[in-house]
């Protein structure tokens, strides 16, 4: 029997990329996301496993709550959650930043990722068996100038990545965090607010990660040997040697 997915944030970059990764693996998979159309798209796209739909913004605690509810029958054993959907909203310094932002930020990034895990953890502890991977970020290792609340809202990511690995640790549930640099999605689009041309040169005079990287390293943490948890990693472009360190040819 094939292993069941559930990836927030399927619609775009490293979500997106990783449900064609864990179908090209045989992994049936959930794949949720605000942009329906998208996701109906990739349900008639992806051959060879079963795929489901769940149409919900993860600030939406009933919907969210809702949506895991109604999954039918033979998608209720989730096997493996991976936290993706995520975004950071502006660039600004913390005294003129937006209350807005902010709460775009914290309420998607930091509670959105904690009301899907709560609607998923009973099933996996139950089975006594499930692995975790949260999307953090290098912004969760690292603060930059006018990065404020989104590294706040990944630092977050580290510490609950931390207390799920320590409180889900008697039920044999893996969690871990995959932690990216700089990679090449719709990413800069949405925090620069749809300003393509400025989100364009965030990935300009060097080769930026590709969402495909990130998806074959999350594939590569959930496929080893059940002994085995890969608790964090740390995944830079080679150009990028910190959050303010990148080297372009520009
Ligand atoms: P994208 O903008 O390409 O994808 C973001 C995804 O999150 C989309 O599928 C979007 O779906 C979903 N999403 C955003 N807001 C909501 C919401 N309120 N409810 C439900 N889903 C939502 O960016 P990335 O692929 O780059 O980002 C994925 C993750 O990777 C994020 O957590 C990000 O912080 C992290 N990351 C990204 C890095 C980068 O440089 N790109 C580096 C480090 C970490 P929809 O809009 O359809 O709802
Ligand atoms: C996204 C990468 O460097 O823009 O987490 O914060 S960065």
């Amino acid at each position: 029997m094939n292993k069941i997915a559930l990836i927030t944030g399927a619609t775009s970059g490293i979500g997106k990329a990783t449900a064609y990764k864990f179908a090209a693996c045989g992994i049936d998979l959930i794949l949720c996301g605000r942009r329906i159309e998208r996701l109906e798209a990739m349900k008639k796209d992806l051959e060879g496993v079963k795929v489901h739909v769940l149409h919900f913004d993860v600030r939406d605690k009933s919907a969210v709550f809702e949506a895991i509810a109604s999954l039918p029958f033979n998608f209720k054993d989730i096997d493996i959650l991976i936290n993706n959907a995520g975004n950071a909203h502006g660039l600004d310094p913390i005294q003129s930043g937006s209350v807005e932002d902010w709460d775009a930020m914290i309420d998607i990034n930091v509670k959105g990722l904690l009301y899907v895990s709560k609607a998923v953890m009973p099933l996996m502890i139950e089975r006594q068996s499930g692995h975790i991977i949260n999307i953090g970020s290098l912004a969760g290792k690292e603060t930059y100038p006018n990065g404020n609340v989104y590294c706040g809202s990944k630092h977050a990511v580290l510490a609950i990545t931390e207390g799920m690995r320590i409180d889900l640790n008697p039920f044999g549930i893996r969690v871990g965090a995959v932690n990216p640099g700089l990679v090449e999605t719709e990413f800069s689009k949405v925090r620069f607010k749809g300003d393509n041309s400025l989100a364009d040169t965030v990935y300009e005079g060097y080769s930026a990660l590709q969402a495909e990287d990130i998806a074959d390293i999350i594939y590569f943490a959930i496929s080893r040997p059940p002994h085995v948890n890969i608790a964090d990693l740390l995944v830079l472009p080679t150009a990028q040697a910190s959050s303010t360190v990148v080297k372009k040819s520009l």
